[in-house]
């Protein structure tokens, strides 16, 4: 009975009416006090949707995630999901992506994945079909079509242009830095310059038109956890570059006692600070998610003070918590919680929730 109820209100809370309705206030708690969830950075509600649509007809939290990550990368959210986005300095896409479940603690990862589309798939099957966890490159390709996966190229249009526009541009910006030529001048090849002093330059090139990977924790109605997450990096990265995304404890991280975690924003900087796994490890000593979230990012706050990231923390009992820094979840609409059968904005939840 108990099941069928829940069924019922999370039937509803996929309608059009349901979605549209920031009043219904009906939570969707089963009689264990189960209450499932899917949120994720950024504003990609087709991704959210998707993912509760797995999560009401009875699927794993697991499957939701993959879900609604592939759905991101199919609709190339925003450049900086998927195939055609973001292209490195050769001017190729390739893409990261995890997977994380919570009850088994095993993952799957691709990283610097290279002319398959599917990365979080990809990623699924690492977790599923290997007793690995992470997997990179061309070699992550050979995986995938063995798998089964499509070989394709991933440049689209805005790609190529994006690339032409930026060589053209003397490549600016880029990431060198203590090389010759002057890369704040000119494009390479570079060399290092002898003798210098590793600095923090503070440059930032994370910024409105260079982010926005998709972190998703779902919760399903067995109150199992898990987190995905999907991105192409950032543009004009230096080939072969990888981001926080695919490390575990980076860009995401689930811990099925404690709660889980998904990071967005300069990958180079957050991954040194294995922000998801620090986040779940605060829960794990008592903070709820919302300072769990705060204290991470002070941790970044105190090298890096104008460094772009955020990060959604959900504890076990499906609580959560957002945090950016630098305001960067304020850019634009932030993202989305479907706590069903209730459609909270994040913009929404850190009014309600912060
Ligand atoms: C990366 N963290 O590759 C990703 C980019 C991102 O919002 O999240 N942008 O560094």
């Amino acid at each position: 009975m108990a099941i069928m109820l829940w069924l019922c209100l999370c039937l509803a809370a996929i309608t059009d009416e349901a979605m549209a309705s920031m009043a219904a206030t009906t939570e969707c708690v089963d009689s264990r006090g189960i209450m499932p969830l899917v949120i994720n950075t950024w504003n990609f509600s087709n991704a959210t949707q998707n993912a509760w649509k797995q999560l009401s007809i009875g699927g794993s939290a697991l499957d939701a995630v993959e879900i609604g990550c592939s759905t991101c990368e199919r609709e190339q959210c925003d450049h900086t999901v998927g195939w055609g986005g973001s292209p490195d300095e050769n001017g190729e896409t390739t893409l990261d992506a995890l997977i994380m479940d919570g009850p088994t603690h095993k993952c799957g990862a691709v990283a610097g994945l290279r002319r398959v589309k599917d990365a979080i798939s990809v990623a699924r099957r690492v977790l599923d079909n290997t007793q690995h966890s992470l997997l990179v490159g061309d070699l992550a390709t050979n995986f995938a079509i063995q798998m089964g996966f499509k070989e394709e190229s991933l440049t689209s249009e805005w790609s190529l242009k994006t690339h032409n526009d930026w060589k053209a541009s003397k490549c600016q910006p880029n990431y060198w830095q203590n090389v010759v030529p002057d890369p704040k001048d000119g494009c390479g090849p570079y060399k290092p310059v002898k003798g210098h002093v590793p600095q923090n330059t503070g440059q930032n090139l994370v910024n409105y038109e260079n982010h926005d990977t998709i972190g998703m924790v779902a919760i399903d109605r067995n109150g199992s956890l898990a987190v995905g997450t999907s991105t192409n990096g950032l543009r004009h990265k230096i080939a072969g570059r990888v981001g926080d995304s695919p490390i575990p404890g980076a860009g995401g991280y689930v811990d099925q006692d404690v709660g889980a975690a998904a990071a967005t924003g300069d990958g180079d900087i957050m991954l040194r600070y294995l922000l998801s796994y620090q986040a779940v490890e605060y829960m794990r000593q008592g903070m709820a998610p919302k300072q769990a979230g705060e204290e991470t990012l002070k941790r970044v706050l105190k090298k890096y003070p104008s460094a772009m990231g955020a990060i959604v923390v959900v504890d076990k009992n499906g609580k959560y918590g957002l945090k950016s820094l630098n305001n960067y979840f304020y850019i634009k609409l932030m993202g989305i919680v479907l706590q069903a059968p209730r459609v909270l904005t994040l913009s929404e939840a850190f009014h309600t929730v912060w």
